[in-house]
């Protein structure tokens, strides 16, 4: 399934394709812990630890450098003074934002994709002409709750619908797209270049899935990073602080609490890569010695400088989406990019939509 290393995307699944949404009476999602018992390993997690450093090139989707300390870490990369993504976009939403939402109109439902701490969606909420319901879809239960509680100050009037889930799966509609108006349209917000976790292909089918998700009337606000300049990209993602090498190295501390694993953090060392020729930025784990370490019971042998390939960020630009958009059956029907030309955020919309 994975044709190339560590394509799996941001975000993973509590329970793949369902979609717990935690409305109503807040049933919790997932089943309590027992304090002083330890929690059966994640299979999911387990086999993509066990099949990716088997391999003879090693690798982990990035999907699961996103446990809730690894948000956590994540959350502190976007206000590091390197990681321009963050910031940029948030200036294209402060300067465009009314246009966006002139196009999404009146009484949207706003479905967000790994909404995170949801810090971009007032940007877009405040400028909408009452939308009806904001669906924000994240695989942090803990992330939902808290930004859920600060939108409900800021918004009374909405519908908020938090939705754990892995958007690489399928995605359920929501209930609240029964409920809102005949005229609402359904509007995906993907933001913050998380498309770009995916390979190329993957992203396609991503997009089709978004595009069957927002229906036949629908939009969709995707944030794009699309710098190709390795004197910006490479400290963005190996930052002078190290909060992006403690967000890398957190995944062999999951490996370690999770799989029983017995990673030496000390012996291996974060590195950001450029590929020009794939226009993407690479991880890597790279091992500083010869080492075996033993993970639910395997043993995997690294030689010195051998690396484990932990993420991959795809820089698109705006004839790289119109052909994605294209192959999903979307088409760009509007966009902007800052000064600098390092993000973009492109609206997609399906060529039957009226806009
Ligand atoms: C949130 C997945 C888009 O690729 O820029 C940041 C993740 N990894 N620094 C990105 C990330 C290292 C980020 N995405």
């Amino acid at each position: 399934m994975h044709g190339s290393p560590a394509t799996g995307v941001g975000r993973t699944p509590a329970r793949p394709g369902t979609g717990d949404t935690l409305n109503g009476c807040g049933q919790a999602a997932r089943p309590r812990e027992r304090p002083g018992r330890a929690q059966p390993p994640d299979e999911a997690f387990a086999a993509a630890v066990l099949t990716g450093l088997g391999a003879p090139r090693k690798s982990i989707p990035s999907t699961w450098l996103y446990d809730e300390r690894g948000s956590q870490l994540f959350e502190a990369i976007t206000d590091l003074p390197e990681y321009y993504p963050t910031r940029t976009e948030i200036g294209l939403l402060r300067d465009h934002g009314t246009d966006i939402a002139r196009h999404a109109g009146p009484d949207a439902v706003l479905i967000e994709i790994g909404s995170g701490s949801s810090r971009k969606t007032p940007l877009l909420l405040a400028r909408m002409e009452h939308p009806f319901a904001y669906v924000p879809i994240d695989i942090s239960r803990a992330f939902l709750l808290h930004s859920v509680a600060l939108l409900r100050d800021q918004f009374p009037h909405l519908h908020i619908l938090p939705t754990v889930a892995d958007f690489t799966g399928p995605l359920q509609p929501p209930h609240a797209f029964h409920c809102a108006p005949a005229r609402a349209r359904r509007v995906v917000f993907f933001p913050g270049s998380t498309i770009g976790n995916l390979a190329p292909d993957e992203a396609v089918s991503c997009l089709t899935r978004l595009r069957e998700l927002c229906g036949r009337r629908g939009l969709i606000v995707l944030g794009v990073d699309q710098n190709r300049e390795e004197t910006t990209l490479l400290p963005a993602y190996d930052d002078a602080d190290g909060v992006t090498a403690q967000f890398d190295l957190n995944l062999l501390a999951r490996i370690n609490r999770e799989l029983d694993g017995t990673f030496d953090l000390d012996a291996f060392r974060h590195e950001s890569r450029y590929d020009r020729q794939r226009h993407r930025i690479e991880m890597h784990l790279v091992s500083q010695r010869e080492q075996s370490v033993r993970v639910l019971g395997h043993w995997f042998h690294f030689t010195a400088g051998e690396t484990i390939h932990t993420e991959n960020s795809y820089k698109f630009d705006r004839a790289d989406i119109e052909a994605m958009a294209a192959r999903a059956g979307l088409r760009r029907i509007d966009g902007w990019s800052d000064d600098d030309d390092r993000f973009a955020i492109h609206l997609l919309a399906p060529p039957e939509a009226v806009n």
